[in-house]
């Protein structure tokens, strides 16, 4: 793990470099990448293949057709948050997760603008800069802060997302819409907030996080209450697991 650390943390002089921020690529309905995107995915490629031969590469930015998922598999979002970094919004992350046989086993996410990381391997526990992190002790969402996702890529769920990002507010103390997956999922294992929702996510946005907040003591299901994909995309519930079936409950009427 700490040549991992190592290696994405050196990926902070790619993320700071505004000027590759603003070289930008229109890929779909507000769906961006940057200069900075493949600059990160480049950096890290041969790296990992060099450390970890023979682990597949799954990322973002480039064709994964060829991916097995039943065997080890990187999956890295090179800048998650990509939206957030075009409009120096400073909340974006590297994450990158392995998962074998389907399931993230291990997990960094790097916020560069912060110098925070987190990170975890499957029954080792979850930590940030080091420090070991857990998730909050609220019971109910009563007391709780949910952090929303508006799958920007497809307006045409507008209507089902905030209605039921209205649902979660009555019932909840608040919300946040934070723009990284990655950033909501760490901040739920480090008790920042209670849970995070969020539909159509893709494999790269979930993986790592997913770890992270797992060895943090959280929990991270599909919408319907599954294992969350990691060959396609997935409708993510994410809690200090605590209030996981309360959400549930709001989100699924
Ligand atoms: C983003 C997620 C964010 C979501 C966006 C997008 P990207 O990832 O982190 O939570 O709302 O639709 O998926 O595209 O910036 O790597």
């Amino acid at each position: 793990m700490e040549k991992l650390i190592e290696l994405i943390r050196e990926t902070k002089k790619i993320a700071l470099d505004s000027g590759s921020a603003h070289d930008i690529t229109v890929k779909g309905t507000a769906d961006f990448v940057t200069r900075v995107d493949m600059g990160v995915q480049e950096f890290l490629r041969p790296r990992l293949r060099e450390l970890y031969p023979d682990v597949q590469f799954m990322s973002e930015e480039k064709d994964n057709s060829g991916i097995d998922t039943r065997g080890r598999v990187w999956i890295l979002d090179p800048i998650d948050g990509t939206t957030n970094l075009i409009h120096d919004y400073k909340m974006s992350a590297v994450s990158l997760g392995l998962a074998e046989n389907g399931i993230p086993v291990m997990g960094v996410v790097y916020n560069p603008f912060t110098d925070e990381l987190f990170c975890a391997k499957q029954g080792r526990g979850a930590f940030l800069n080091g420090d070991r992190i857990r998730v909050s002790e609220a019971e109910s969402m009563e007391s709780s802060l949910i952090s929303v996702g508006t799958s920007p890529y497809y307006k045409e769920l507008a209507d089902e997302n905030f209605e039921a990002i209205k649902r979660i507010f009555i019932k909840a103390e608040d919300v946040r819409r934070c723009g990284s997956a990655a950033m909501d999922l760490c901040y739920t294992a480090c008790g920042r907030i209670d849970g995070y929702f969020e539909r159509r996510l893709k494999p790269w946005d979930y993986a790592a996080g997913t770890v992270i907040l797992r060895e943090a003591g959280g929990c991270v299901t599909t919408t319907a209450g599954g294992e969350p994909s990691c060959s396609f995309s997935s409708d993510i519930i994410a809690s200090n697991g605590k209030i996981h079936d309360e959400l549930s409950s709001v989100i699924n009427v």
